[in-house]
């Protein structure tokens, strides 16, 4: 199915225009928290995605007053033998499936993040290739209030983002990172008025939505494979995928235009 025709989901409304797939967190009264109808949504709204050439773009934003509050607190726990919870078979049927799917995905993926962002809420927006904020969003690892460690990627991303100490104090204080703060510190690209948020994203989303998407895929494998690579390993890394950009018929667009002195028109390969 093509993501255009998803239409809305019980959890999550999706949408699609200029080439940019939304995906909303559509659970407001309780501030978006996740829970497993979400998870089952999100695998229904990416498997439309990930087989749809038309989208070029994928924004992740909440419905309401929030990004997302993390796991739903209310919702029944896994439990083992002993009937103690089994905290790790959701993240291995549900978070850590999601997490790596959306980075996974050939496109550029965008976070827009109004309000709060708890929990594992907080690192799903994190774990996007770029993070817009309204002016009122705050980012909370909240983990620490109900004694657990950060999951959804979160103590993978967030010291590379902002650093192990900075990383280590958000995680064991708890201490919510207003939008300045989060910008400051490299977690997010942009802030905006919270009134503007949306449709900033979508202007955003939809230049990216307008550019060489099979590049930008190259870019990210390539941003990807840095973290463990020597100097001389990332140089090959870069060879190889270059070699391939430039056999895209984007570059030879991209070229025609500079001599042309016009706009390049990319078709995404
Ligand atoms: O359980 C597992 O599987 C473990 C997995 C862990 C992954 C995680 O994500 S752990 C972290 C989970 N999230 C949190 O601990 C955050 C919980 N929420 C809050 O601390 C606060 O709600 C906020 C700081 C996010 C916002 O506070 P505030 O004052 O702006 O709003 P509120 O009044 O607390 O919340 C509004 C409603 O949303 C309220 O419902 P009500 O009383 O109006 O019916 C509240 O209960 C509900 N809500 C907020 N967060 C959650 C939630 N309901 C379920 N689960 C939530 N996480």
């Amino acid at each position: 199915m093509a993501f255009a025709d998803l239409g809305g989901l019980e959890t999550l409304s999706c949408g699609f225009a200029e080439g940019v797939a939304t995906i909303a967190l559509n659970r407001p009264d309780k501030l978006n928290a996740v829970c497993r109808q979400m998870h089952a949504d999100f695998r229904t709204a990416l498997d439309a995605l990930e087989t749809d050439a038309s989208v070029r773009c994928l924004v992740l934003r909440g419905e309401g007053r929030a990004f997302c509050s993390g796991q739903d607190l209310t919702e029944d726990l896994s439990t083992e033998a002993d009937g103690k919870p089994d905290l790790g078979e959701a993240l291995d049927r549900d978070y850590n499936p999601l997490v790596e799917r959306l980075t996974a995905l050939r496109i550029p993926v965008i976070a827009a993040v109004n309000g709060v962002a708890a929990g594992a809420g907080a690192n799903l927006a994190l774990v996007c290739d770029i993070v817009l904020a309204g002016e009122s969003a705050l980012f909370v690892e909240a983990f620490c209030r109900i004694s657990l460690i950060p999951d959804a990627g979160g103590t993978w991303v967030l010291p590379r983002l902002v650093g192990r100490q900075r990383a280590l104090a958000m995680m064991m204080t708890g201490e919510p990172v207003d939008a300045k703060t989060a910008k400051d510190w490299g977690m997010v690209w942009a802030v905006y008025p919270d009134a503007d948020l949306v449709a900033e994203t979508q202007a955003f989303a939809a230049r990216l939505a307008s550019g060489p998407t099979a590049a930008f895929t190259r870019m990210k494998q390539a941003v990807e494979s840095a973290w463990d690579n020597t100097l001389p390993q990332q140089l090959a890394v870069e060879r190889d995928l270059q070699a391939e950009c430039g056999k895209l018929d984007d570059f030879i667009e991209g070229v025609t235009a500079f001599g042309e002195k016009r706009a390049a028109k990319f078709r995404g390969k």
